[in-house]
């Protein structure tokens, strides 16, 4: 199994971008290309993404890089990946690279779609839990609780008031061939991930926790901590869904739910009472990805 210890020299998105210190994104994007090599077309929707790593007049990518709307990711790579092959061109790998805005909200239709039929593309949503590009705006992915521009703190309401949008399981209800969600804080584990979804064909879907220093409100050398610490509080869990079986890739520690809580601004006018809402929701999380699990044949 490839470790981080194993990754090729070469860069395919290069240093000189203009990330924030510490995103979690810039990281990522990184290590995918570190992977996937020069074989490679990559979409971007508008994002952050798509801003630092193509700062005119200076383009990170050395691979050829598309962008086209913000709606259209999953249809965009589908395109291109068929044009390809009537090409003859079987061995490019093309990924879609796009934020929670972009993928649990704006872009969920075409996302919807080219899972349904299976298109044989790789589909990455890095999560930083709200549209940050334009500012910090809520998304469908943003945790409860959180603060951003939109869910303000204020005498009213505190933060979002829902919890987040379960995309990895609406992927899984689409019963496409790879359904996975990893963490740029586990990088061997998103390693695995990574090598399996360029080796399988069809439609394949990961969802990678990429936290975001700014929106978050964190110092940028905790970018890699609070990451480790989503996970190991249950606020996010890793787990693979391949061919029909679902497996749990590592057990949370369930260090109290506070523990990353108190790292990060987002969360910093919390009421106990919300500090007990989200512990609850993590025991209930956790079980309920069990039992999916277990309903998937991969947990005991
Ligand atoms: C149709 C459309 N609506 C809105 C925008 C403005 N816009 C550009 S980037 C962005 C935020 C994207 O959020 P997300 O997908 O989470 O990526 P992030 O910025 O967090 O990296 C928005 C709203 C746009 N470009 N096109
Ligand atoms: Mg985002």
């Amino acid at each position: 199994m490839m470790t981080i210890k194993d990754l090729p020299l070469e860069d395919y998105f290069t240093s000189g971008h203009t990330a924030c210190p510490g995103c979690g994104p810039a990281i990522l994007a990184k290590v995918i290309m570190k992977v996937f090599g020069k074989n490679t077309v990559i979409y971007t929707p508008a994002n952050c993404l798509l801003v630092f790593g193509g700062t005119y007049p200076y383009l990170a990518w050395k691979v050829p890089y598309h962008h086209v709307a913000f709606e259209n990711t999953a249809v965009c790579i589908a395109g291109i990946r068929r044009a390809l092959k009537r090409m003859g061109r079987d061995d490019v790998h093309v990924i879609g690279i796009a934020g929670d805005g972009g993928t649990a909200d704006i872009g969920i239709q075409a996302l919807s779609g080219a899972a349904e039929r299976n298109e044989d593309v790789i589909y990455i949503m890095y999560d930083n839990e709200a549209y940050m590009n334009t500012g910090i705006q809520r998304s469908s992915s943003t945790p409860y609780g959180a603060w951003t521009t939109t869910t303000p703190v204020g005498k009213v309401r505190a933060g979002k008031t829902e919890f987040k949008k379960d995309v990895p399981r609406i992927m899984i209800a689409h019963n496409v061939p790879y359904v996975a969600t990893a963490c740029i804080s586990f990088p061997n584990d998103l390693l695995a991930k990574l090598e399996k979804a360029k080796r399988i064909r069809g439609f394949r879907y990961l969802q990678i926790l990429a936290p975001c220093p700014t929106g978050w409100r964190f110092p940028p050398e905790k970018t890699i901590e609070v990451g480790r610490l989503a996970v190991e509080t249950g606020m996010w869990t890793l787990y693979e869904y391949e061919n029909g079986v679902m497996r749990i890739n590592h057990k949370p520690k369930m260090i109290p739910v506070e523990e990353y809580l108190k790292l990060q601004g987002r969360f910093r006018h919390l009421s106990e009472e919300d500090v007990k809402r989200i512990q609850d929701y993590v025991k209930r999380k956790w079980e309920s990805d069990l039992a999916l699990c277990r309903a998937y044949g991969g947990c005991e």
